[in-house]
């Protein structure tokens, strides 16, 4: 029996990874939380459907890119099982035309030590993607021991779980960034929901990002379960579509981040690193003044990196200007060409989630 799953944060030598697969992809349906990061502009409004098969061949080629790039270094790699996600879901509380991918893993499954919990996602169409991980969960639950398979309460999504009339076509994006800056968001607090994809992981410490997806309710939760982990909150006013912390602020090593220019920390969240001399260093200009097509995700998933120790980070091939910054902070570069995969959830932080990094819980902010 071995131990399998282990990691602390983003940055220790990564020795095994989940990496999602496109296969069966759906642009899922509107429904009350989606509605939110579809930009009003965007060729994406009113369609869904099954994703166009040539599109989910060339995101499975460049997910078997990754795959290649972290197995030449000695990493392990697992596959989720996909399901047939155009089939219409129910629950007792509300019912979706179809479910959505199993990409990104990043959103689904929050690794915190020896624990991998699923997350609580306010998406209706993401509400069992975590079977995806099921199969894999159940290896890893046989083969280590001390394994903790684990699945955060389940929301359960009524329409009471979300604020009606939010999502209006007029909306400007100056409104957008007011409501933003009031931390006013389409989710309520009527139960906690999450992405795994807003949680960062720093040892002790977890900083949370507060947006469209995750929601108060879940951090007051995080805090009750790992009352041994200090739970912070982030919010980043410049941000009119709030998704996920893995695009704004990420680290690279102790002691350095990278954070999205136009996303700066809200007042005093800067705080806590500036008194820990961490460097917190704009990250550089994505490469690219558009997304792919039919892609959810901004420009600035070219910051989206996997870091594989402390010294090593894959950041996306055509993302010349952030591989540059990159090798100026002292980091090698492994460049992967990902860009077809963005828009299936994401670059390659994620594309994929931690099984095991080398490392313990360390207190970064003492
Ligand atoms: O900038 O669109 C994408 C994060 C995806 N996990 C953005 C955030």
């Amino acid at each position: 029996m071995a131990k399998i799953v282990n990691s602390w944060n983003d940055w220790d030598p990564l020795k095994r990874v989940i990496v999602g697969r496109c296969d069966n992809s759906m642009i899922p349906p509107e429904e009350p939380a989606t509605s939110e990061k579809v930009p009003v502009d965007s060729e994406m409004r009113g369609m869904w459907g099954l994703r166009p098969l040539a599109t989910v061949e060339r995101g499975n080629e460049c997910l078997e890119n990754l795959v290649k790039a972290v197995e030449d270094r000695g990493v392990v790699v697992d596959r989720p099982t996909p399901l047939q996600w155009n089939q219409a879901i129910g629950t007792p509380d509300f019912r979706n035309d179809s479910m959505m991918t199993c990409m990104p893993p990043r959103d689904i499954l929050l690794t915190i030590g020896n624990e991998i919990m699923a997350s609580a996602n306010s998406f209706r169409c993401r509400y069992f993607e975590y079977l995806a991980y099921w199969p894999l969960m159940k290896q890893y639950f046989d083969e280590d021991p001390e394994f903790k398979w684990t699945q955060a309460p389940r929301p359960r999504l009524t329409d009471a779980s979300y604020k009606h009339n939010y999502y209006d076509e007029k909306i400007t994006l100056e409104e957008r960034l007011v409501r933003t800056a009031n931390k006013d968001f389409v989710t309520t607090e009527v139960e906690p929901m999450w992405d795994a994809a807003d949680v960062m992981r720093m040892g002790k410490d977890l900083f949370i990002q507060h947006g469209l997806t995750t929601n108060r309710t879940a951090m007051e939760w995080f805090q009750r379960y790992y009352p041994e982990l200090r739970v912070h909150a982030m919010n980043f006013p410049g941000d009119p579509y709030p998704i996920h912390i893995d695009a704004t602020f990420v680290p690279l090593r102790p002691g350095l981040i990278i954070n999205n220019p136009h996303r700066h920390p809200a007042e005093g969240q800067l705080a806590i690193f500036e008194a820990n001399d961490w460097e917190v260093v704009d990250a550089a200009q994505p490469a690219h003044d558009e997304p792919p097509a039919l892609c959810y995700s901004s420009v600035w998933l070219s910051m989206n990196c996997l870091v594989l120790d402390p010294k090593t980070v894959i950041v996306e091939a055509s993302e010349v200007h952030q591989q540059e910054q990159m090798d100026k902070l002292g980091m090698n570069v492994v460049p992967v060409d990902l860009r077809d995969a963005y828009p299936f959830g994401g670059g390659l932080h994620c594309s994929t989630a931690d099984v095991y990094r080398e490392g313990g819980c360390e207190d970064y902010f003492p």
